[in-house]
């Protein structure tokens, strides 16, 4: 398939410009991560922009991945001391353990302020991202409030925004930023499933194809399930299948495959299909 790998819009790589900016204006990092495809969505870049800064790496919509791998992961990041936390940005589920972490992670700076005579508990934090992956939200969630423009689209935030969390937090808005190369084509497609790379730049119906021979291979009973199908030779077969299943058929009996493709990401996103996770530890 012919996915453009070097992919890169203009404002997106103004935005990783900007994130060395930004560093100088906070004392900690908080990079979201999507639960299903935390290998894709985590930027390669951002350990080494960040020096020495604080990270915590935030697994966000842990509610549409598979709760098995999901525990793989966290352990995973666990186990190499990366400091990491589960959430679920819609609902609030795990914030608070997301406060207790940033607590944790800033008590030395807090105890050295303390030191100097600087009593201010505020923490400043950026909030970084791939597009779509919840950060608006999660900010949201925070504050208790709607203060930023969330969208199940990439490309929502176009600006960076300053968000005030009662007196303990002040939060940066940031634009969803991917990078210059992807490292493959299985993780560029990956976030491409998720909904991170704009869909007028894929080829849709191929990226909905890939997605389907993936799930025949990880997840075939959810696949049936959800479809009401039986699983057959070829991915083809299996989205021709489901084109039947669903009506998604023009005239003359001939399957409407740009409709298939949309009901099938579409699904995928909201997470109809079931809890998937795309990558293994
Ligand atoms: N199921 C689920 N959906 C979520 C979660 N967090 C965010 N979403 C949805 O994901 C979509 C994107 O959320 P945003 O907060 O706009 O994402 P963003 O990272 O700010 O996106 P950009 O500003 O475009 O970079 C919205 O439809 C949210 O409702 C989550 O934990 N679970
Ligand atoms: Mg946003």
């Amino acid at each position: 398939m012919n996915l453009n790998l070097n992919w890169y819009p203009g404002h997106m790589k103004k935005t990783s410009e900007s994130i060395k900016e930004n560093l100088k204006k906070v004392d900690i990092v908080l990079e979201l991560i999507d639960a299903r495809a935390p290998r894709a969505s985590e930027n390669p870049m951002i350990p080494e922009l960040i020096g020495d800064k604080p990270r915590i790496l935030i697994f966000n919509k842990s509610d549409l991945a598979d709760p098995k791998e999901n525990d793989r992961w966290i352990a995973y990041y666990k186990e190499r001391n990366i400091s990491v936390v589960s959430v679920n940005a819609n609902s609030g589920k795990g914030i608070s353990n997301l406060l207790d972490e940033v607590d944790r992670v800033m008590e030395d700076k807090r105890q050295r302020d303390r030191d100097r005579g600087i009593i201010s508990n505020q923490v400043r934090a950026m909030i970084i991202g791939v597009p779509n992956v919840g950060k608006s939200t999660l900010i949201n969630s925070l504050a208790n409030r709607k203060s930023t423009k969330t969208g199940n689209k990439p490309g929502i935030t176009r600006t960076n925004q300053w968000i005030k969390v009662e007196d303990r937090m002040l939060l940066l808005d940031t634009p969803g930023v991917l990078w210059p190369k992807f490292q493959s084509e299985e993780l560029a497609l990956n976030l491409a499933y998720i909904g991170s790379i704009k869909d007028e730049v894929l080829p849709k119906d191929e990226v909905a194809l890939r997605l389907i021979e993936k799930l025949g291979k990880k997840y075939p009973d959810l696949l049936e399930e959800r479809f009401n199908i039986s699983i057959q030779a070829t991915p083809l077969e299996n989205m021709e299948e489901i084109a039947r299943k669903r009506g998604a058929i023009m005239r003359g009996s001939e399957v409407d495959y740009s409709r298939v493709t949309d009901i099938i990401l579409d699904e995928f996103r909201k997470g109809t299909i079931g809890r998937i996770s795309l990558e293994t530890v």
